[in-house]
């Protein structure tokens, strides 16, 4: 059995409530082997020919992290295997998503005659099909739902794989294919691990395996392209999350400002000063999209109905890169589904949805059926929508949003006590981790919290609740209600918590996100 102390069994038995599994959670699984599926043995067989044809390949690879750090696995293999092989990803804005007949077209020109897509390709049925016309073979590797037949020569799809890897992202999928070919190596491994990471794969079998070694491996060895992205010394999966993810996404968000390529030539360099300079610049490119990002945010806010039951703002000012991140934003201020809209070049509208737990946007928007690109899931989608159709589009939204029936789910936290947050105790969590989709941590609640002082930081912006068990209780960007209402009024804190470290005194914060009242 596990040698979990009582705090942390309390919160893992929260998380896996069927005491069989909880086992599995705790252990670290190896890799497992090369894949045996069908589509793999044809992969590895169709690089042979290539091989022995001295065929150039082109690997065609999606503009988020996922896809670039694929495409970068997928490339560094084959050239280590002496191939001639080329790549290229869309620009978000001018191209748009996934593989274009021009795409195609142009490598034909250039003498390809094989394109691996990498995270993108089963909704690509126009440029399969101009590959066909021209004669390019194609080898589709993604893991999007499949939702037409995808014309191709070879298909390496999660669902094609063992069941262990149905939770595979692009970059993973890669990796399989690499490791197929007898290379394999823990930089891919990393890359593979800070994809699904960044893409919110679920957190378990081969996943896990590759978040838990590439985690372990990184912070044995550093991974140098990884590492110039991420301020963390000693790394865990929020590092990855939250510094280095949000660094390449950047990139591919303001296509306007850099070339999303430039990223794959990254991973691919060892030249020092090369990757300083490229980290440096892609630091300047986060800090614009976060401040751009911030003004879009108050924009959204200032202009939302937020009475309406589906929220949906649009301005002509926003960067169609960054509307899902102001739609996230919406989503989390009003706990509604939020649509917001950008204007296109073309004149057309780009929009994204995000929505919460409970509601699903693909089942909402496939009732309207005039997009001109659609794509997404149950929390988060994006599509198009041509200028004479917005109209009737802005009032499908509002209508079905009175008529839909749909309940938020009710957020469940955990109730602890102050003395139970001991920093053995709160290390312990470690020994769960991974955490991520289908396995996070649940939101804490403290009732009753003994609130013996307070202190208001930078002018009543941020909050310090010291307890009277010495526990202190941060409250960020306060509200102007958690500013000005008694502490007499508060039933609960919830939150996370958290191990901060101050001249080498380690010590635990309770980070509050709510404030519950009587
Ligand atoms: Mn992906």
């Amino acid at each position: 059995m596990n040698k979990l102390g009582t705090f942390a069994q309390k919160v893992l038995d929260e998380m896996e409530p069927d005491v069989s599994r909880q086992q599995m959670w705790l252990d670290h699984h190896d890799f497992w082997p090369v894949s045996q599926a069908e589509c793999i043995t044809q992969f590895h067989d169709r690089i042979q020919t290539a091989l022995d044809k001295k065929e150039k390949i082109m690997v065609a690879g999606d503009y988020d992290a996922d896809g670039v750090l694929g495409t970068s696995i997928m490339v560094d293999g084959l050239r280590s295997l002496g191939l001639e092989t080329g790549f290229y990803i869309p620009d978000r804005i001018r191209e748009g998503y996934g593989l274009s007949s021009r795409i195609v077209r142009r490598a034909h020109e250039r003498g390809y005659s094989l394109i691996i897509t990498v995270d993108n390709g089963v909704k690509a049925a126009e440029a399969l099909a101009a590959a066909k016309e021209l004669g390019v073979d194609v080898i589709v590797t993604d893991h999007h739902t499949i939702e037409e037949e995808v014309s191709c020569q070879i298909l390496v799809h999660p669902s094609l794989l063992e069941e262990e890897r149905s939770s595979e992202c692009g970059a993973a999928v890669a990796w399989e294919c690499v490791r197929a070919l007898g290379i394999d190596s823990t930089k891919h491994q990393m890359w593979a691990a800070a994809a699904s990471i960044t893409d919110c794969m679920q957190v378990i079998g081969q996943t896990r395996a590759l978040i838990q070694k590439g985690i372990e491996e990184y912070n044995r060895q550093p991974e140098v392209h990884l590492s110039l992205l991420m301020k963390d010394r000693i790394i865990n999966e929020t590092s990855i999350a939250f510094q280095a993810g949000p660094m390449i996404n950047a990139i591919g968000r303001l296509s306007n400002m850099a070339n999303i390529n430039n990223a794959v030539r990254y991973f691919l360099s060892d030249q020092y000063p090369v990757l300083q300079s490229f980290a440096m610049q892609t630091e300047t490119i986060n800090t614009q999209r976060k401040q751009m990002a911030a003004q879009m945010e108050a924009k959204a806010l200032s202009k939302v109905r937020p009475a309406h039951p589906i929220l949906l703002v649009e301005d002509e000012s926003f960067h169609e890169g960054l509307i899902g991140l102001v739609a996230g934003k919406l989503c989390q201020t009003y706990l509604k589904p939020a649509i917001v809209a950008a204007k296109e070049i073309s004149g057309g509208y780009k929009a994204s949805m995000r929505a919460p737990d409970g509601f699903d946007c693909m089942e909402f928007l496939n009732l309207f059926d005039r997009y001109q690109t659609l794509g997404g899931h149950k929390k988060a989608a994006g599509f198009s929508v041509a200028p004479e159709d917005w109209g009737d589009f802005k009032k499908f939204v509002f209508r079905k949003g009175i008529e839909l029936d749909w309940q938020p789910e009710e957020p469940k936290a955990l109730e602890i006590e102050p003395e139970e947050l001991t920093l053995e105790n709160v290390e312990q969590l470690d020994l769960l981790r991974p955490f991520g989709e289908g396995f996070r941590l649940p939101v804490l609640e403290i009732r009753n919290p003994k609130i013996k002082n307070y202190f208001d930081l930078s002018g009543g912006k941020h909050r310090r609740y010291a307890l009277e068990n010495g526990l202190e209780c941060l409250c960020f960007n306060q509200s102007a209600e958690q500013m000005n209402r008694s502490i007499l009024d508060i039933e609960s804190f919830r939150g996370r918590v958290d191990i901060s470290s101050y001249r080498g005194v380690r010590k635990v914060n309770f980070l509050i996100d709510e404030i519950l009242y009587f």
